[in-house]
């Protein structure tokens, strides 16, 4: 039986840090306190001087998605392990059914591709139409397969979008079994209709990207989904909230007391719009995803909302298209396969940014980058913590090592980094999966399919229950069939 002991460090969870040793048997922690001793021939880290924290959760990722007439770049083994280079040791991916594909045939696809993982894997699972079958496929997902959260693509017209019909019919179906509705919030029909002009302008270039896309196209759909969520009296949880107006409408909602969650992209908090007017198409090309990156003025209004509590997640939207794919695009910005990278980077960009400027604790780190995620899918205490019996998910991390983020050193498959040239203080030294060591000192042992895939529980459906006749909207004669 595995066994690994981290003694000397600090260990850090969302709610507080002390010096303890960490005893890790098999895949689990089996003990945190000090000086303890490791079976003969444990593996031993010494940690001191570092901080020893629950491995990163991503609860947004794209491991070979087929998007935009062709497939992301990363699969689920090389960008697990690009992931767990970067101390996340958790990935919560989505199944994405073509429109009248049967989720359960499209979730089946999706378990097939990740069986490869080197690290633990989940899905969102999207709804992207809508009739009876779809009604009762989410019935199993969540009583059958351990899916308790379903996305919803606001944007993406003629392809994968939600419109309100079937958010109205997915979100209350949402209630009934206990899962959280997940969004995209961009107006898909904005989008298309801008996407349209710009092109008869004859500006075609991936500079058109942004102004197809601006702030209040999101900020529509971000107010429309949580009008939805309110009326169907279901938390929302929003993902890749990019701009000050869509914060502050999560910020109002979660001030009258709806359950409503937000999610951040590390791109989104450090790249700006300026990245767009590079006139070198590749590397314009390369930061085409949605929502663009934004003015950097919204920048504050995301760290506001991390540091506030008003914004809970941090993640990355993994999702790499390589130069040759970005070029289907070369005369026709709407044909650029959107996405970036990330999984690698974001706990380091995160610490650089957020701990070393002041913005955030290591606590506040951690709740942002791991326990947070693992709370609103309901996988906390088994991830997230650093805790006995919780999973052997653990990063060491040397808060002096320096390194300058480039493409030509990082494990993915992508061949362009967002964060090209950030030069960065804090690091993982080490990072341990399901107790293996995957990573250590720029030594990446991750193994093909050594991951897991995690299954995640309904919420209780009498909580919802509950809120739900704490609606004010609930009609008496409806509460008493409750
Ligand atoms: O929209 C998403 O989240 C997927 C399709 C990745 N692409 C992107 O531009 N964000
Ligand atoms: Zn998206
Ligand atoms: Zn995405």
């Amino acid at each position: 039986m595995k066994c690994v002991l981290i003694r000397g460090g600090i260990v850090v969870n969302a709610d507080h840090e002390r010096r303890a040793d960490v005893l890790c048997v098999g895949d689990r922690i089996v003990e945190v306190g000090l000086d303890l001793k490791g079976a003969d021939g444990a593996q031993v880290i010494d940690a001191g001087g570092a901080y020893v924290m629950p491995g990163g959760i991503d609860p947004h990722t794209h491991m070979q998605l087929p998007f935009m007439g062709t497939v992301a770049a990363d699969d689920f083994f090389t960008g697990t392990a690009a992931g767990l280079a970067g101390g996340t040791t958790s990935i919560i991916d989505f199944v994405i059914p073509a429109p009248r594909q049967p989720l359960m045939d499209a979730y089946r696809t999706w378990r097939g591709w990740a069986e490869k993982s080197a690290s633990d894997y989940s899905f969102h699972v999207a709804v992207t139409w809508w009739d009876e079958s779809v009604h009762a496929d989410m019935g199993r997902l969540v009583e059958e397969e351990g899916v308790n959260s379903f996305k919803h693509f606001m944007a993406y017209k003629n392809a994968i979008m939600a419109d309100d019909e079937i958010m109205v019919n997915s979100f209350s179906r949402a209630l009934e079994l206990g899962a959280i509705p997940t969004v995209h919030a961009e107006n898909g029909e904005l989008v298309h209709t801008l996407q349209q002009r710009l092109l008869a302008a004859g500006i075609s270039g991936p500079e058109a990207h942004p102004l197809s896309r601006p702030p209040v196209v999101e900020a529509e759909a971000a107010q429309r989904a949580i009008a939805i969520a309110e009326a169907m009296g279901v938390p929302l949880y929003i993902v890749h909230v990019s701009c000050t107006e869509s914060a502050d409408a999560i910020a109002r909602a979660r001030a009258r007391g709806l359950r409503i969650y937000g999610e951040v992209l590390a791109g989104h908090l450090v790249v700006d719009e300026s990245v767009y007017l590079n006139r070198d198409f590749a590397s314009a090309a390369a930061h085409v995803m949605s929502p663009p990156f934004r003015d950097a003025a919204h920048q504050s209004s995301l760290w506001n909302g991390l540091q506030s509590g008003s914004l809970h997640t941090t993640a990355t939207d993994h999702c790499t298209f390589c130069a040759s794919q970005k070029a289907m695009g070369e005369t026709d910005f709407t044909r650029i396969p959107n996405g970036c990278g990330g999984v690698e980077e974001r706990m380091a960009v995160i610490w650089d940014a957020g701990v070393n400027s002041g913005r955030l604790t290591p606590s506040e780190f951690v709740r942002i980058t791991s326990a947070n995620a693992a709370s609103i899918f309901n996988i906390y205490p088994r991830k997230g913590v650093i805790a006995a019996g919780a999973d052997a998910d653990i990063v060491v991390w040397d808060p002096q090592a320096t390194r300058t983020l480039s493409a030509s050193t990082q494990f993915s498959k992508g061949d362009f980094n967002i964060f090209e040239g950030r030069t960065v203080r804090g690091l993982p030294a080490y990072t341990i999966t399901a107790g293996s060591i995957a990573f250590a000192r720029g030594d990446l042992r991750a193994e093909r399919g050594q991951g897991r895939y995690v299954h995640r529980a309904p919420f209780s459906t009498q909580f919802n229950a509950n809120q739900l006749r704490n609606e004010r909207n609930v009609p008496r004669a409806v509460e008493r069939s409750l």
